[in-house]
């Protein structure tokens, strides 16, 4: 299937075009950095140059003489109005602009507000900070260390960098299985530091009208609702009186949930200019300072039998959250989704430990589609598998197949307490090894052995846990984690629809119009979906782990059916019948035994707005709200087989062919979720193969441009092959689980199984990623990558 073919618009679900490519790919998109205000003026922020350093004087006075600035906010400014701190996604909070010390490199220490963002850039360096270096904590694994200089002595008697020690599982039963185990694998390995790198940076317009109160915000966000209520939480402005509008988003990928300084910088310059003020960060702003992602340094072990029935899993990580990022709950998430490490196995026992740390590099450790550490727990787990397979000598995908949850054990409570909801795995693990032609390729591997070519075999199987809520996994600020949807049918039996969350790409647009039209027989090309502006849509928490589907699609299925129970009504009304005789079909209400008595959704539509007599109690319009508590979240899983041809002179890795199976439960648009997988199967290649996020010891951030920081293009990809199971969610209500992160957390284990499986002759048993070039030829010289991890 191809996104470009002409193709007819389908009642409901099925591959249907994206209705917002129309605007799109004529360059129509709306994004926050299009927008342009009457009398608006710009800001830039002054960033640290140094990683950890007290700040001895600020002197803006030569930036304040400049003729083009309307003013420079510090630290100091913001303490008057009581927005010196604001909370970061995991209730920590972090300094709006740094007054005491700056604790990462690119922290936020001042802003400029100019008449053009080029005077307002210029201005930032007549800034004069008199910073005293002070010794920086890179590496996680020594920021515990008893001499680590103390990064957040800001917090009241706080005298380590220690900040939560969360732990999951049964002890006692775990290592009571690992002492009777014939066989214990154990692997320390590192998922390294990453960055979401959507297309557009982060930004914001604010704009406070002086004479009523009102906020509007234009903002990159993923989530309109949260961050209006956090700015009233936190900055005591009062809620009705801000707007929050997220118009078009160039991506997100997690980048854009949280809130940043420079949101909070850009509201300040419009309340102290009485102008609204737009802020938009560049490349080198986005990639140093906003959200990172996994910094997890893991040891696993796997216990098993000598046949391969896998026992149980052991784990120690530590965790680095950057400067701010700690958090208050681990339970939840972020350190919390971790929990799903036991992975798609049947196995006795588990238990975890996970160590949070601060260190001087920027906060994060949270997203970057990824379901909130759900990335990391399947890396660990699928390269466990894969490392206990080469221990025994057994081939990894049997291994997996001996291993997996079979299809009667569904609904599956987990080990660490998830109820996985449904799947049938040996049914997808089976369709990935006969698309991808394994027993072929084993033997095309074992002949390229005997000439010393390298070529390898990956394979990963992985389960996810989507939909963010229900509040014992998550929640924002004590809000629970429902999401509401708005259906309105006008009188000519055209549709709104509006919607608490908020597209990056995902193209909501298209699918929740479906979504509507299949409950409801109204085509998709009559519906308009409304979201990303809090003043014209219901309450909800937003876009990420991938909830927009099981959440606000839960949501827009109810009311499409609450509208269909009030058209039933009206319907009988009007075919002077009981509502009890009518039966539905896709579109229309008819008379139970005499089809051609019927009434279509549009004609019920104008009855319902005309002085039609209606039963006692009921009301007309037709329209109506739901507002979804998800029950549990849902769980997509997938198995995915990776190729690779790997150049021993030089260590390049090609990835030939990627095979990947996904079962999403029931598709809306399958050429929508085929892109979703797409993208995160390169985002997969990208993590293993390249992305990664380097410091060097004193701090420095090594990764600002897009030369620095390697992003996978198409050369890298190889064409993917797609299958499909369908195993629909039972309490969903149309059986729909979430996509949007699937390939980006199952990919990376299959791209390095296959390259540690291409190493074999050299006998690499683990290698960390990235498994760049240099990497992968160190290996082959006998120096095996690894991260020797002091855990004890
Ligand atoms: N879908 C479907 N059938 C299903 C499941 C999903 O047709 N059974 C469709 C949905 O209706 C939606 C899309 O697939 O149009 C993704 O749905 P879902 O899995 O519900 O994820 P969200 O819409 O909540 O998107 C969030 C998710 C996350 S958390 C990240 S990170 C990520 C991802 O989406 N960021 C993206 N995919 C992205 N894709 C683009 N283009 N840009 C981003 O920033
Ligand atoms: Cu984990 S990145 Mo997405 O949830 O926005």
């Amino acid at each position: 299937m191809t996104a470009t073919e002409e193709r007819p618009t389908p009642m409901g679900y099925g591959p249907m075009n994206r209705k917002e490519d129309a605007r799109f790919v004529r360059g129509h998109g709306t994004y926050v950095d299009d927008i342009v205000l009457p009398g608006m003026l710009h800001g830039a922020v002054l960033r640290s140059p140094y990683a950890h350093a007290r700040i001895l004087s600020v002197d803006t006075s030569a930036a304040q003489a400049h003729p083009k600035v309307r003013a420079v906010i510090t630290g100091e400014t913001l303490a008057g109005l009581n927005l010196a701190w604001m909370p970061t996604l995991s209730h920590d909070v972090q300094a709006v602009l740094a007054t005491d010390k700056v604790r990462f490199q690119g922290q936020e220490v001042a802003f400029v507000i100019a008449d053009d963002r080029y005077s307002a850039r210029d201005a930032l360096e007549l800034i004069d900070v008199d910073y005293e270096p002070l010794p920086p904590v890179v590496d996680a694994r020594k920021a515990l260390d008893a001499d680590a200089p103390v990064i957040r002595d800001d917090l009241e008697g706080r005298t380590d960098n220690h900040i939560f020690d969360w732990e999951t599982g049964d002890k006692t039963a775990t290592d009571d299985v690992f002492g009777r185990a014939e066989v214990v694998a154990a692997q320390d390995m590192l998922y390294p530091r990453v960055h979401p790198a959507p297309m557009e940076t982060c930004g914001a317009v604010a704009d406070l009208d002086k004479i009523t109160g009102k906020l509007t915000m234009y903002t990159t966000t993923q989530a309109p609702h949260a961050h209006r209520t956090v700015y009233a939480m936190v900055a005591g402005l009062p809620e009705h009186k801000i707007r929050i509008i997220s118009p078009d988003i160039g991506g997100g990928f997690g980048n854009k949930v949280g809130i940043y300084p420079g949101y909070v910088c850009a509201i300040v310059g419009s309340i102290v200019t009485g102008k609204p003020v737009k802020w938009m960060e560049d490349r080198s702003e986005n990639l140093m300072s906003t959200s990172f992602a996994r910094d997890y340094h893991m040891r696993g072990e796997i216990a098993a039998t000598r046949e391969g029935k896998i026992l149980g899993l052991r784990v120690k990580v530590i965790a680095d959250h950057g400067a701010f990022n700690g958090t208050a709950q681990p339970t939840k998430f972020p350190a919390g989704f971790f929990g799903v490490f036991t992975g798609s196995y049947d196995l006795e026992a588990a238990h975890c430990e996970v160590t949070g740390v601060y260190t001087n590099k920027a906060p994060g450790g949270v997203a970057y589609a990824c379901s909130f550490r759900i990335t990391e727990a399947v890396y660990l787990v699928e390269r466990l598998v894969d490392v206990l397979a080469y221990d025994l000598g057994v081939d990894p995908a049997e291994l997996r197949m001996r291993n997996l949850l079979r299809p009667e054990q569904f609904p599956y409570e987990s080990k660490t307490g998830w109820e996985y909801d449904s799947g049938d795995y040996p049914k997808a693990l089976r369709l990935a090894l006969e698309q991808v032609g394994y027993e072929e390729l084993r033997a095309e591997q074992a002949a390229k052995r005997e000439r010393g070519e390298l070529m390898g075999i990956g394979v990963s199987f992985f389960t996810e846990a989507v939909g963010a809520g229900p509040r014992k996994h998550m929640d924002i600020l004590g809000l629970g984690m429902a999401d509401g949807a708005e259906l309105r049918v006008h009188p000519t039996g055209k549709a709104v629809l509006r919607l608490s969350c908020q597209t990056q790409g995902q193209g909501h647009e298209t699918t929740f119009a479906q979504i509507v039209a299949e409950e409801l027989g109204i085509s998709p090309d009559d519906i308009d979906v409304v979201h990303g502006d809090t003043d014209q849509t219901p309450f909800g928490l937003g876009t990420y782990g991938s909830r927009s589907t099981p959440v606000s699609g839960a949501a827009t299925a109810v009311a499409a059916r609450r509208v269909r129970e009030r058209a039933k009504i009206v319907a009988s009304a009007m075919l002077e019948v009981s509502p009890d005789d009518l039966e539905w079909e896709k579109g229309r209400w008819f008379v139970k035994g005499d089809p051609s008595a019927s009434k279509t959704i549009s004609e019920i539509a104008l009855a319902a707005h005309a002085d039609l007599e209606l039963p006692e109690g009921v009301e007309g319009h037709l329209d109506a709200a739901c507002v979804y508590n998800p029950p549990n979240l849902t769980y997509p899983f997938g198995a995915y087989v990776c190729v690779v041809d790997v150049d021993a002179e030089t260590g390049q890795v090609k990835v030939r062919k990627f095979v990947a199976v996904d079962d999403c439960g029931v598709r809306i648009n399958p050429i929508i979720v085929e892109g979703q997988v797409h993208g995160g199967l390169a985002d997969g290649v990208g993590m293993a193969l390249m992305q990664v996020m380097a410091f060097d010891e004193d701090g420095n951030h090594l990764g600002g441009s897009f030369m620095d920081y390697l992003l996978p293009t198409s050369m890298e990809c190889p064409s993917w092959e797609l299958g499909e199971t369908v195993t629909p969610s039972p309490h969903h209500p149309i059986g729909a689980k979430g996509i949007g992160e699937s390939a980006t957390v199952g990919s990376p284990a299959a791209v390095v199984n296959a390259v540690v499986d291409a190493l074999r002759p050299h006998g690499v048993r683990h290698a960390d990623m990235p498994l760049t070039p240099a990497a992968v030829w160190r290996a082959t010289q006998g120096d095996p990558i690894r991260t020797d991890l002091a855990i004890t």
